[in-house]
């Protein structure tokens, strides 16, 4: 029986889908511990899945709202896990969701105070680290030393990467953006917890610390990744001994990427003029600089083949290599306009090349342009507001066509109807296409839109074809095994908490050939072993969206 582990808001929609023969065609909901039936159902009619073809039928108890912890029955199938329905239900996910970026914090300890028993000494200091020949210049030669400690590791390995910072920092401080009141009463538990500033935004502050090192101050350059030339062992982070840490070649992506969250940052930290003192300022300085760096360097890709049959050493660590710009220039030129209101920014790009609407990932960044512009599209000029309502109308269609297609699927989720949804890092998928629907709430007020972006909450904890919740620690059958370095060299049984695995990949047993896999349909290719980086690493650039999509419903639950 799948379903959401955690549990339902009293008012929102609660779908259970049953893969297996029931011998009825009714279903209970019993509360924990008790025999007496709380709420009686009928399954619908059966349904094979859009990918295995298996046969399915659903248990909808939306109309049941009564608070409580209770187990859902299915006669000749069985009982489901435990699920609570109450309001707020989803609020300690959406707070241990942030605190796992505190848990990927280089160079500094954890203490227990804040980390529980994941309590680890520091790693990577980055105080020492060499320019590679390939990011040599005249002021900085190779093998000249520069300090760029903190920031937070990208993944299961432990290298920092500019590209997957920029979209995870946009998604990390739009969501404060979209929702300030609600992060302005979340606390964490973070050594910087006790201070007035939101703890996302101290917590963001951590990684953005670390990307301003990251620029070339002698020509606004931004290194494309601080890393080893390999990949450390699974080891923790302080007995990782793979040195010396590099930074490598600039490149056009890593500067816009740069420049999008500089400016975006900027705005936000101005709020916090006081506890910051300055600290906005450099931000947009850091961001202009890094535009006019890109506008001398229009189309210089991060090619890791290339850069390898030139220099030495060979760098073998995620290559974050894209090879197009134009949607990084939008949302560099969308960041920039926003925050300075120079118009020249906005004309300076083609802001709608065409009428798409591609999901963000970590290659492509459009969207976060575009959420940007429509949430301060009241400040837009006369002359672009018509470019502003086209955006909207097709952002619109695009999530109606979401809400359709959720409707008609097998587990009634936007997620996981294609196999195009289960690439690597699928979870991210999910957790993006509900902040698109979220996107289209904030914009209509049409519930329907909220009540989609819930079903992919709902599939990332449980309602999927593996009937796992992606997040550690959360749900009663979830991701305990994740490929990340500290959860498996830590000792201890339990992995690091609110981390969202990538999740099913259709193509893992192809890419990281980890025996185990026994399915065969696409939406089935998960393996829950720390072999598996192709399906169950974990990465800041998927909990971000999840700590946006997780905070939008808790914030927007009473609406
Ligand atoms: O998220 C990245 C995915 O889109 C790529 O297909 C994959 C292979 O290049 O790399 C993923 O990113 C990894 C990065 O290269 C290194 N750190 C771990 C990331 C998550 O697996």
């Amino acid at each position: 029986i799948r379903l959401n582990q955690i549990g339902f808001y009293p008012n929102a929609g609660k779908v259970a889908v049953v893969v297996g023969q029931p011998t009825g065609d009714t279903f209970s909901v019993k509360a924990k511990g008790s025999s007496k039936v709380a709420f009686t159902g009928k399954l619908s009619a059966p349904k094979p899945t859009e990918l295995s073809g298996k046969p399915t039928r659903a248990a909808d108890f939306s109309t049941f709202t009564t608070p409580g912890t209770y187990v859902l029955q299915v006669a000749g199938v069985g009982q489901s896990y435990e699920f609570e329905i109450k309001p707020q239900v989803h609020a300690a996910l959406a707070a241990a969701a942030l605190k796992g970026f505190y848990y990927q914090r280089a160079s500094v300890d954890l203490p227990e105070a804040f980390a529980g028993k994941w309590h680890r000494p520091a790693g990577h200091p980055d105080r020492q680290v060499l320019v590679h020949p390939s990011a040599a210049t005249a002021q900085r030669p190779a093998g000249t030393v520069i300090s760029s400690p903190g920031g937070w590791y990208d993944a299961g390995d432990y290298n920092k990467y500019i590209v997957n910072s920029g979209i995870t920092m946009g998604t990390l401080l739009s969501a404060y953006e979209d929702f300030p009141e609600f992060y302005q009463r979340q606390t964490l538990n973070i050594p910087e917890s006790k201070n007035t500033v939101p703890d996302i935004l101290d917590e963001s502050l951590w990684n953005l610390r670390w990307m301003l090192t990251m620029q070339d101050p002698h020509d606004g350059g931004v290194y494309h990744k601080l890393t080893n030339a390999d990949f450390d062992a699974m080891v923790m982070p302080h007995q990782a001994s793979s040195t010396p840490r590099y930074v490598v070649q600039k490149g056009t992506a890593a500067a816009l990427d740069f420049a999008a969250v500089m400016a975006q940052a900027s705005r936000v930290y101005k709020n916090y003029e006081k506890d910051f003192p300055g600290l906005a300022d450099s931000c947009l300085t850091a961001a202009t600089n890094a535009w006019a760096w890109a506008q001398k360097n229009h189309h210089l890709e991060y090619n890791q083949d290339a850069l390898n049959k030139a220099f030495d050493p060979d760098i073998t660590t995620g290559a974050y290599g894209d090879k197009t710009f134009t949607d990084e220039w939008i949302w560099a030129a969308a960041e920039l306009y926003t925050t300075t209101k120079q118009e020249s920014y906005y004309k300076a790009v083609k802001m709608l090349p065409d009428a798409a609407m591609p999901l963000p990932g970590w290659p492509q960044v459009r969207l976060l342009g575009y959420y940007t512009l429509l949430r301060h599209s009241a400040t837009l000029p006369p002359v672009f507001k018509k470019e502003a309502d086209l955006i909207k109308t097709q952002l619109l269609q695009v999530g109606t066509t979401m809400v359709v297609g959720a409707a008609g699927g097998a587990f009634q989720t936007v997620m996981g109807r294609t196999q195009g949804d289960y690439v690597w890092g699928s979870s991210s998928v999910a957790a993006n296409q509900g902040i698109l629907l979220v996107q289209a709430y904030q914009l209509t007020r049409d519930k329907k839109y909220l009540k989609a972006a819930l079903s992919n909450l709902d599939y990332l904890l449980g309602r999927n074809a593996v009937g796992y919740s992606f997040v550690t620690g959360y749900g009663a059958k979830s991701t305990r095994h994740p490929h990340h370095r500290p959860s498996v060299a830590d000792g201890l049984e339990e992995p690091v908490p609110g981390l969202l695995s990538g999740g099913t990949n259709a193509q893992a047993p192809k890419q990281d050939k980890c025996e185990g896999y026994t399915a065969t349909a696409p939406d089935e290719m998960y393996l829950d072993h720390d072999c598996s980086y192709a399906s169950n690493e974990i990465a800041i650039n998927w909990n971000a969206p999840l700590v946006y999509l997780a905070g939008a419903l808790e914030a927007l639950q009473q609406k």
